[in-house]
């Protein structure tokens, strides 16, 4: 049994990429919920100050952004095809476009009532202000262009009459699934199914894909308190560094590692160790000792201190 933790929240698109690899895959997971905006207590005894969700965990290992998540589901469930780095690098590459084209448009267009209405059952009226205003912050510090309401409606139909005529399979590059359907299924899945917008229907072909994903579910979901998965963390050590990642000018400095792209909040350790996609940061806390957190190079900057 892995242990496998995700720190996650019901109405995080990129959170609902890895639920639905972990129903996919099969293998039993705990799930820490958190909170819809920081501060997250109990992710940062772990993660510190990264700032984006989902966050996973396999004992004192802790994999932030679902590039490395998914690589690692891969790594766990011995399927290439699920992995970024190991897979094609036409579906690697596609799996990036597909994702990164329609995320924010499809955000937009999928802020609909019905979306509130979920949102209001979740919280407070308060909570709910406050998550507001701190999705306009969000915004307006991003370095990314985060598309307004009429220019999110085009990309949405122009990235649907796409995949329309790109499908001629069951899934999007292949009879079986891979990374390609994960990072393309989520934010239409916010758009369809959360913010309840009948266009998706409009494309047959796009509409029984999604409907072919969704029943995947979440698998075999355990819902644990953060102290589980801190005492997790602390009761493993992190996994060897292999020997090829001990390189570079920051080795064993103290270095800050923050998203290019938005929540600009930079999580600060010791270079443990880097290949030619990740970054490993060790760090410390007294809730669950010694930790190696795992960041993507692709999106983020590494900075000395
Ligand atoms: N590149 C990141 C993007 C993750 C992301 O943008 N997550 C959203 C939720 S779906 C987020 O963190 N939004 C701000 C927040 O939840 O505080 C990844 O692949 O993990």
């Amino acid at each position: 049994m892995s242990n496998f933790t995700l720190f996650h929240y019901p109405l995080s698109p990129y959170a609902e990429k890895i639920r639905l690899m972990l129903g996919y895959t099969g293998f039993p997971w705990l799930s820490v919920r958190v909170p819809e905006m920081p501060p997250r207590k109990a992710l940062q005894p772990l993660a510190g100050n990264y700032g984006r969700i989902p966050v996973g965990q396999l004992g004192a290992d802790i994999f932030c952004d679902t590039s490395i998540i998914a690589d690692e589901i891969a790594d766990l469930a011995d399927n290439h095809q699920l992995s970024y780095s190991k897979s094609d690098p036409t579906i690697a590459e596609f799996s990036e476009t597909v994702e990164a084209e329609v995320f924010f448009p499809c955000v937009v267009a999928g802020s609909s009532k019905a979306l509130s209405a979920k949102a209001r059952k979740m919280m407070s009226l308060w909570q709910l202000t406050k998550l507001v205003v701190d999705r306009i912050n969000m915004k307006r510090h991003a370095k990314v262009p985060i598309v307004g309401n009429k220019d999110a409606w085009i990309q949405v139909k122009a990235h649907l009459e796409k995949l329309e005529n790109h499908i001629d399979k069951a899934y999007l590059v292949a009879a079986e699934p891979t990374i390609a359907d994960f990072a393309a299924y989520h934010p239409l899945w916010f758009l369809r199914d959360l913010g309840e917008r009948s266009i998706v229907a409009k494309y047959q072909k796009v509409n029984a894909w999604m409907d072919r994903m969704k029943a995947f579910g979440h698998g075999n979901e355990q819902a644990v308190e953060p102290v589980e998965a801190w005492s997790n963390a602390r009761n493993a050590e992190p996994r060897p560094v292999p020997a090829e990642f001990q390189k570079g000018q920051y080795l064993n400095k103290t270095v800050e590692i923050t998203p290019n792209d938005y929540r600009l909040v930079p999580t600060r350790g010791i270079l443990a160790g880097e290949s030619a996609r990740r970054w490993i940061l060790a760090r410390e806390h007294g809730k669950c000792g010694k930790v190696h957190v795992h960041f993507p190079k692709s999106g983020y900057t590494l900075s000395g201190v």
